[in-house]
């Protein structure tokens, strides 16, 4: 816009001009009018065609009140805050689950976990998985010249590194060092990750910074300096089994409570990790030209207290599973590439815009200048207008249904300030205003019948779509790595605390 209105401009200057002119110089003054038009044009063409690198950073079971910009009294993350300061804080930012896989798979395709087909946490043994028919990020941002990475936790099949299920190199990652889920047997010196369908063995250091290692190498050395490129980085902190580095446990000499320490010193190394990467990009000068998406997949496990998961939600209701605020509402900060040139989103600025992991998907895609697909629901929308404080287009309100969730409440849609929760037959209901009762306390859907009505039949006419859309695993779903006829002996159900 800017460009075509120095046009429009330099045209009425230009024909103030001639007036004053000869024939010849008329001619000359045309000359230059068009070279320096050519020029303009040309400039307007490629800053809409300047397509940035894009990396998204994901942390797990990182919970919306953990980090210290979003008002954590203890927990030391300053890579993230100063971070923050330099992009937009998103502080309604949900992730598309309150469990692992299937937040994973909205920011991959732009679409709700039970659309994709990826409606809960994946075992190991089971069918469920991101199919080839979903169309990734990575493989849509190759079509027009991306690079694409992939280092961390992938999750997003269950037969890891076998030819029985799409890979990471299936979706479209040219290079990715993954685990199936968790690090094992910790973050400290994990054996499960694989590097490009070959296991590696144990690899000394702690998981975070192992893989925003890998990340460096193949930005410094593997990838195509002359293309644009798409980095995930989704770390396994501070998910269990939590393992900390010393110097960061260090950090908390006033802790008393050691399952506390090693939690808190957790957060801490994946910012440090964080940071590294930040460095990185600056290293190498890519950081104008990049846009940075820090994230969650869900919200805290554990009971915050006693358990190892002392992540906190900020005093939201619920925690991860579940689909109140507090198992679905989670960190969010951008930052757009200077290159962008988006001066009406402010540096250091909070944006309070409901936002949501499948917008990951469709604001990529934009931005790379990709086609997104027309032959299918895409419930994301683009999130650039959320940095500025407006609100997101999206075809589908934001929905969420967790089979896990604690109690019989296991589903929820926002419209506005309104959310309604439900349970899974959707028989039983709650109204919350999220303005006024953020903590859910309060249902009003006696007290406000003609919104409950409303919102009741929106949710009924969502949920039916997606379910008619999606495959059917869920139908036959049992929580676990498999039942006894799909379980094989030399897979144990050690399911506990994997999700
Ligand atoms: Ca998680």
């Amino acid at each position: 816009m800017l460009y075509i209105r120095n046009i429009r401009c330099i045209l009425s200057r230009g024909s103030l001009m001639t007036s004053h002119m000869t024939a010849s110089s008329h001619q000359l003054g045309n000359q230059i009018l068009a070279l320096v038009l050519g020029l303009l044009l040309a400039a307007t063409a490629a800053a809409q065609t300047k397509q940035p690198n894009i990396v998204v950073f994901l942390a797990d079971d990182l919970g919306h009140g953990d980090l210290g910009v979003y008002g954590h009294p203890i927990i030391k993350t300053p890579n993230l805050n100063e971070f923050a300061k330099r992009g937009v804080l998103l502080q309604n930012c949900y992730s598309a689950s309150a469990v692992c896989s299937p937040s994973r798979s909205a920011i991959l395709t732009g679409r709700t976990p039970y659309r994709n087909g990826v409606f809960t946490w994946i075992p190991e043994n089971r069918e469920i998985h991101l199919r080839s028919s979903e169309l990734a990020l990575p493989k849509l941002l190759k079509e027009v010249g991306y690079e694409t990475c992939h280092v961390g936790k992938w999750h997003l099949n269950s037969h890891f590194n076998q030819p029985t299920q799409p890979q990471p190199n299936d979706h479209g990652y040219d290079h990715w060092l993954a685990t199936q889920n968790n690090a094992a047997p910790s973050h400290e010196n994990p054996s499960n990750f694989v590097r490009n369908g070959k296991p590696i063995g144990k690899v000394e250091g702690y998981s975070s910074h192992i893989i925003v290692d890998e990340a460096a190498t193949w930005l410094k050395t593997k990838r195509d300096a002359a293309k644009p490129f798409l980095l995930s980085v989704w770390a396994h902190e501070p998910h269990y089994p939590i393992k900390s580095a010393p110097e960061f446990k260090a950090l908390y000499p006033d802790l008393t409570d050691d399952v506390q320490r090693e939690h808190h010193a957790n957060v801490s190394q994946l910012d440090a990790a964080f940071g590294k990467l930040l460095k990185t990009l600056d290293e190498l000068k890519l950081t104008d030209d990049t846009l940075v998406i820090f994230t969650s997949d869900n919200g805290p496990e554990g009971d915050g207290i006693k358990s190892p998961g002392r992540g906190s939600t900020g005093g939201l209701r619920g925690r991860k599973r579940a689909v109140y605020e507090g198992g679905i509402r989670v960190p969010g900060i951008v930052k757009l590439p200077t290159s962008l040139n988006k001066a009406s989103v402010a540096a250091g600025s909070k944006s309070a815009v409901p936002v949501i992991g499948s917008d990951i998907f469709v604001t990529a895609v934009k931005l790379a200048g990709a086609k997104l697909p027309a032959d299918r629901v895409l419930d994301g929308g683009d999130l650039l207008p959320a940095l500025e404080g407006k609100v997101v287009e999206r075809s589908r309100p934001l929905y969420w249904r967790c089979v896990i969730a604690p109690g019989p409440m296991k589903t929820a849609m926002r419209i506005g300030d309104w959310k309604i929760v439900a349970d899974e037959p959707l028989t039983q209901f709650e109204l919350y205003n999220l303005k006024s009762d953020p903590v859910e306390q309060d249902d009003l859907k006696e007290k406000e019948p003609a919104k409950f009505g409303e919102m009741q039949a929106e949710l009924k006419k969502l949920n039916a779509e997606i379910e008619a859309e999606g495959p059917t695993w869920w139908k036959t779903y049992q929580n676990g790595p498999a039942n006894k006829k799909q379980q094989s002996k030399k897979q144990p159900s050690k399911n506990k605390n994997k999700e």
